[in-house]
Order: C-alpha cells, then sequence, then structure tokens
C-alpha cells in the first residue's frame, strides 16, 4: 500500500524544503521533488501545504478512573479525536492507586488501550513505594518500553507522593535509565487552604484557583528540581503553569541540569476569569490543575517555549461532562478535575503561535512533535518526516480556518476550552502508521489500529549524567 504526497512543503524542527514524500508499508521511503506515483498509489496534493510530522501529545488521560468518576473520552474517541486535530500519538498515563501493584495497573491500562486508532505509550505513575514497586520499575523499562515515571505532588489522601516516595522512585528511575516527571503542586498548602475555603463558606469553582496559588507550584518545582539535582535524574515537570514554576526551570537549565518543561494549549491562551464566571457549569466545566492562570503567566509560558525554556505542548485532555463537574456542585474539592484540547492543540497553537510570529513553523514542529519524541527517546522514528521513519504525517493548510465549538468537536465531552475560538491553519490530511486517517474534514478509522510504542531506556542524555556524575564524584583530599 503506497502513499504519494505531492507539492507540498516538508517541515521539520530544524529545516524545511520543497518535496513530495512517498509511504510504502507505513514507512516514509522517499523524500524529494518531483517524485513518481507507483502504480496504484493514493496520491494526496498538499500544493500551499506544509507536511509536518504528526503532532505527539505527551499528556492525555483516556478514560481516566478519577475522583470517583471516569474520564468520558475512551482510548478509541481519543485518539480519534487526536486524528482529526493532527496528532498521530498520545503518551497516556497508567495511574495504580496506593498500594496496587505497578503490573496490574499496566496490565489493565494496556487492555483499555488496545482499542486506541492511533499509536499510544504510557508513563507509570509511582503513587507509593515498597520493594514491590522497585522490582516493577524495573519490569516495566526492561520488558515493557516504558522509560519515563509520573510523580504527583499533589492530590493528597489520593495518589500524591511525598518526599520518600520521590527519592526511592527518582534514585530507582535513574539506575533504569528512565526520567521522571512530576505533576508539580505543593499538595498538603492545596489541601489546608482547600480545607479553609470551605470554612469560610467558599464553596463554588472561584475557589478553586485560590486553593492552588502559583507558589504551591513554584515551591514543588523547585522541590522536584533539587531532588532531581543531588540524586542526578532528568526531570520533565508536566503542565508547567506559571511564571513561578518556569523561573525554577529556567535557574536549574541554566546551571546545566537536565530539566524539560511542558505548557499545555490551555494554559497558553485561557485565563482565571473563567472561574470568576456567574454559571456554575461553565466555571466548573474549567476545574483542572494547575487552574488557569492570570495572563501574565501566560506570557511567560509563551516566552518560555519561544526561549526553549521550555520544550513541549500538550493538553492533559482528561474529560468531564456537565452532569460529572456537578459531583461538586456544593463543594468545589469535588468537581473532577480535568479539560479536554487533544483535538485543537495544534489549531490553537498555530493561529496563536506561528501567525502572531510568536513561534517560527519549524519551532511548531519542535514543540507539538519533535521535542517530546527526542526526550521520551523515540525520535526520529517519531517527530521527523524523514526516510525510514514512521509514516505519521499531518498535512497541513495554513489558509483553512474554523471555529472551534463543543458542537462539532470529535472529542467525547460536552465542553469546549477554546469555544468559539476562530484558528487559522488546520489539517486537511492526517496519516498515521501509513494509512490516510482524515482527509477534509472526514475520519477514517478503526478500533485497535493503534499500536503500543515502546520507548528505550538510557535516553542520549544519560551518558552525559555517566560523565557529569563521574567528574563530580567527590574525592578524598590527601591530608598526608
Ligand atoms: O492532574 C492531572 O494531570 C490529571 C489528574 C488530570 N486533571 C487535571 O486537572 N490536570
Ligand atoms: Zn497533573
Ligand atoms: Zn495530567
Amino acid at each position: 500500500m503506497s502513499l504519494l504526497i505531492k507539492g507540498g512543503t516538508v517541515v521539520n524542527a530544524d529545516s524545511s524544503q520543497r518535496a513530495d514524500v512517498l509511504i510504502s508499508d507505513g514507512v516514509i521511503v522517499a523524500i524529494r521533488e518531483d517524485l513518481e506515483a507507483p502504480t496504484g498509489a493514493e496520491v494526496i496534493d498538499a500544493g500551499g501545504q506544509y507536511v509536518m510530522p504528526g503532532g505527539i501529545d505527551p499528556h492525555t488521560h483516556m478514560q481516566l478512573p478519577f475522583m470517583g468518576t471516569v474520564a468520558s473520552e475512551d482510548f478509541y474517541t481519543g485518539t480519534a479525536a487526536a486524528l482529526a486535530g493532527g496528532t498521530t500519538m498520545i503518551i497516556d498515563f497508567v495511574i495504580p492507586d496506593p498500594e496496587q501493584p505497578l503490573m496490574d495497573a499496566y496490565n489493565t491500562w494496556r487492555g483499555w488501550s488496545e482499542k486506541a486508532c492511533a499509536d499510544y505509550s504510557f508513563h507509570v505513575a509511582v503513587t507509593w513505594w515498597d520493594e514491590s514497586v522497585h522490582k516493577d520499575m524495573g519490569t516495566l523499562v526492561r520488558e515493557e518500553g516504558v522509560n519515563s515515571f509520573k510523580h504527583f505532588m499533589a492530590y493528597k489522601g489520593a495518589i500524591m507522593a511525598e518526599d520518600e516516595v520521590l527519592y526511592n522512585s527518582f534514585t530507582r528511575a535513574v539506575e533504569l535509565g528512565a526520567i521522571v516527571t512530576a505533576h508539580a503542586e505543593n499538595g498538603e498548602l492545596v489541601f489546608q487552604l482547600q480545607k479553609k475555603l470551605m470554612e469560610m463558606g467558599m464553596t463554588g469553582p472561584e475557589a478553586h484557583p485560590l486553593s492552588r496559588p502559583p507558589a504551591a507550584e513554584g515551591e514543588a518545582a523547585n522541590r522536584a528540581i533539587r531532588l532531581a539535582e543531588v540524586i542526578g535524574v532528568p526531570l520533565y515537570l508536566v503542565h508547567v503553569s506559571t511564571k513561578d514554576a518556569l523561573d525554577e526551570i529556567i535557574r536549574a537549565r541554566l546551571e546545566g541540569q537536565r530539566v524539560f518543561g511542558e505548557a499545555l494549549a490551555g494554559h497558553l491562551l485561557v485565563d482565571d476569569s473563567v472561574y470568576r464566571h456567574p454559571d456554575f457549569e461553565y466555571a466548573a466545566a474549567h476545574v483542572m490543575s494547575p487552574p488557569f492562570r492570570e495572563k501574565h503567566h501566560q506570557e511567560a509560558l509563551w516566552k518560555g517555549l519561544q526561549s526553549g525554556s521550555l520544550q513541549t505542548t500538550a493538553t492533559d485532555h482528561c474529560c468531564f461532562c456537565a452532569d460529572q463537574k456537578a459531583m461538586g456542585k456544593d463543594d468545589f474539592t469535588m468537581i473532577p478535575n480535568g479539560t479536554a484540547g487533544v483535538e485543537d492543540r495544534m489549531a490553537v497553537l498555530w493561529t496563536h503561535g506561528v501567525s502572531t510570529g510568536k513561534l517560527t513553523k519549524e519551532e511548531f514542529v519542535a514543540v507539538t512533535s519533535a521535542n517530546t519524541a527526542n526526550i521520551f527517546n523515540i525520535y526520529p522514528r517519531k517527530g521527523r518526516v524523514a526516510v525510514g521513519a514512521d509514516a505519521d504525517i499531518v498535512v497541513w493548510d495554513p489558509e483553512a480556518s474554523k471555529t472551534i465549538s463543543a458542537k462539532t468537536h470529535h472529542q467525547n465531552v460536552d465542553f469546549n476550552i477554546f469555544e468559539g475560538m476562530e484558528v487559522k491553519g488546520l489539517p486537511s490530511h492526517t496519516i498515521a502508521n501509513g494509512k490516510l486517517r482524515f482527509k477534509e474534514g472526514e475520519l477514517m478509522t478503526n478500533k485497535g489500529d493503534g499500536r503500543y510504542i515502546k520507548r528505550p531506556a538510557f535516553q542520549p542524555m544519560f551518558s552525559a549524567l555517566d560523565l557529569a556524575a563521574k567528574a563530580n564524584v567527590p574525592t578524598p583530599v590527601d591530608r598526608s
């Protein structure tokens, strides 16, 4: 089965060129001008369009059991919506309950994800510790191709990892050649502020951001960074939402520490005024953690992407419908945390990033695909239009436009945080594993077409860490 993409401009994170792209059996086999279509090949006219690596969303939670309910998007509908937006791979999360064996949780999530229609992988959360966790982390890295472990520093009483768990897990991860990721909010501080606000009678969604001030994120980001520094493990901070956390990342990176940061499309474009909306349903639909912030934090995050201090963009796609959000009608701490975005990330980033001159089209590829592939060690199989790479490609029409709405999106949720936003720049075709899956507004997906993608340990940066560790070993001073 061959597919030829003709007349487009290939855009990678480091360069662009006018070239045709020939695909055969799921792999890119030729990239050059004036390629001829083999007999029987399907031909896509990409004239005036960009041919880019399919987006990789490093942060989704399809059908996540959370806060007494289950996210409304499952692995099939969620990966279909991703394809409709030009994203061809997701990295989701296995989140064991405390005391639940990691391998049990991993096998449960692998079962759920079999229906995916685009490629997927998993970060595995370490939510507790004993010798079995130490052992299961080894199995996950060596046999299952997991090379990243997640830590929730928030959600006290549920999945929050205290410092002892962080220390043990970070130490085990670096031994295995895996990187650690963290949801950085001080869970104790959030818990106490939630209690105080409820006691003061502030029970509505307007209290949500008040219970999670920027300082709660800045402190936890610094704590995770400092632990990672001493233990010597590369650290990836998910959904960086504040200048407070970004400043900690910049300080560490200037010292040469391997720290990476992720920005959510939502945090780049939605501000905290949404929580003061008089309608409960509207305000509650925006409850996610960390919360949407004041505008100056958004400006800092954009500068973080432009300067390379933040490397990736994601969505934290974790959907709850109005009836689920209503669980917190009288107590904002009971509103299931999460919002959607997997379908809209690339269009909103193009419209507000590339079209405004904040990002070049090459930087767009870097922050929507290539950098994630690099950090999680699947580059250039993923994240690059290159001969030999997986044929995960989005044909991007910079002139196409639409108005985002829950009425028309493919996401299985009744709200869209970008409702009413005009976007210009959309996928005309999305190709996943060499097959055309989205064409001019139509999805052509099948349950099970997605593949589980193993991610090798010991990403190249680990060799630098070894050398650095050797160089820093304190040598006994000869005082004879
Ligand atoms: O914290 C997360 O990343 C998960 C539980 C999704 N919910 C959210 O509010 N971000
Ligand atoms: Zn989180
Ligand atoms: Zn998340």
